[in-house]
């Protein structure tokens, strides 16, 4: 088979002249659409193509279940090779300039060589991801009942020194955002004391708090359950809201779509912490039953529509301390994952130009009359527009991909690393 680089602009250039004629029509026609709307199309493109996503280092390896991981071949065996695919993905789409690490499955004893390899790629790095959910072979006290909000002090002081230690990492490579994600919990009633345990998370997270530089920020990431089963300490944006708000200013929540129970509005919540001026960010990705780590648009992109609907609404508004990181998270067990994330940076770039195409003064008026029926058409008809030629030409314009997954199939990228990379079985982070 032939192999192109994908991250070639000459090659990446090849592929679109094939899509060239039939993406300027249909640009022109959905401009014309628009215009009838009063919307510039020229202006929501140039917006869509600032949007931008972090990769999770995480989601280029093949992801599993508890009951099993089928690996995909050529995997990244390294921190080194998953920037490699990270940077495909960059390059097709143009919304993917940084990465989020997840430490220590991304342990390096060299950031410096690490920064510099992910600059020479067109790569910066977004939150850092602690893990103390997780024993390491070698670590002196075990994380199984616990990390930050463990009964021994012991336990805690050396998931804060861990967390510390990926802060130190990060200030290497640049990042600006510490997550902190904790399985810390209870499967049975009475194993835990619920108040006492979410107060030794206050003070462990203020200890790592401490030690945050001072353009530096705090995600705490909630999730309601798994893996613990009864009790989790931050299960939910109430918990994540007050340990922001006791933390400090540097404290923000994050929304991992994913941890919500079954129909929780999550546009709801996404709002009400724009108001309380603490949105940190996101975790972008999909689920029908639970943290299913599914690809972001891929099972209900109208709820992805509707959050997207809210950010909006807080740009316009300039909300005060608004500037949510936006980050993937998701496990690819079946797709390539380089495949999956390129379309899932898409399907967010999608929802964000849905939303931004929606008549919002006709919108405020319909509901200023309480006019019920033309306010959610109003709103939907951004969702049932066929945004895609904007996406495309956002693409082009940052020199990437009118058909990205095409572009990348054809290259032969894939094959060429199943040669280049054998054998790596397992990567350590395929259950997330
Ligand atoms: C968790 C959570 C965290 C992620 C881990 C791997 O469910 O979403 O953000 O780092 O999985
Ligand atoms: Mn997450
Ligand atoms: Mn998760």
């Amino acid at each position: 088979m032939s192999y192109a680089d994908p991250r070639d602009a000459n090659y990446i250039a090849s592929a679109n002249k094939a899509h060239a004629a039939t993406q300027a029509a249909d640009y022109a026609a959905l401009g014309l659409q628009l215009a009838r709307r009063q919307v510039d199309i020229d202006q929501i493109t140039r917006r869509v193509a600032a949007f931008k996503v972090a990769i999770p280092s995480w989601g280029v390896g093949t992801g599993g279940t508890r009951f099993g991981r089928f690996p995909g071949p050529g995997e990244p065996r390294n921190v080194f090779e998953k920037l490699e695919d990270c940077a495909v993905i960059q390059r097709l789409t143009g919304a993917t300039p940084t990465v989020s690490l997840h430490i220590p499955w991304d342990k390096s004893d060299d950031y410096i060589a690490l920064r510099e390899h992910a600059a020479g790629l067109g790569l910066g790095f977004d939150a850092m991801n602690s893990n103390t959910f997780q024993d390491q072979p070698g670590q002196p006290l075990s994380y199984k009942y616990g990390s930050l909000t463990h009964t021994d002090a012991a336990v805690r002081a050396q998931a804060v020194a861990h967390n510390i230690e990926c802060i130190k990492a990060g200030a290497i490579l640049g990042s600006r955002a510490l997550t902190v994600w904790i399985g810390d919990g209870a499967n049975f009633p009475g194993q835990s004391h619920l108040g006492k345990a979410f107060e030794r998370c206050l003070e462990s997270t203020a200890t790592i708090y401490k030690a945050l530089p001072a353009d530096w920020r705090m995600f705490i990431e909630h999730k309601m359950y798994e893996p613990a089963f009864y009790a989790t300490v931050i299960q939910d944006w109430g918990s994540s809201l007050m340990a922001a708000q006791t933390l400090g200013p540097k404290a923000f929540c994050l929304v991992d779509l994913g941890h919500h129970a079954p129909n929780v509005n999550i546009e709801m919540i996404v709002a009400r912490l724009i108001h309380a001026q603490r949105l940190g960010g996101f975790h972008f990705n999909d689920s029908k039953y639970g943290d299913d780590d599914l690809d972001a648009g891929s099972i209900e992109p109208f709820r992805l529509f509707l959050v997207f609907n809210e950010l909006v609404e807080a740009e316009l508004a300039k909300a005060p301390n608004y500037n949510p990181a936006h980050m993937l998270d998701q496990s690819h067990n079946v797709t390539d994952p380089i495949e999956s994330l390129m379309a899932s940076a898409i399907e967010l770039q999608r929802a964000y130009a849905q939303a931004l195409i929606v008549e919002r003064a006709k919108l405020a008026e319909y509901r200023a009359a309480n006019d019920v029926l033309m306010s959610a058409q109003t709103l939907k008809r951004g969702f049932t527009t066929d945004v895609s030629p904007i996406l495309a030409q956002a693409r082009v314009s940052k020199g990437g991909a009118i058909d990205p997954v095409a572009a990348y199939r054809d290259s032969g990228y894939r094959a060429r690393c199943a040669q280049s990379r054998p054998g790596k079985q397992n990567l350590g982070g395929g259950i997330v």
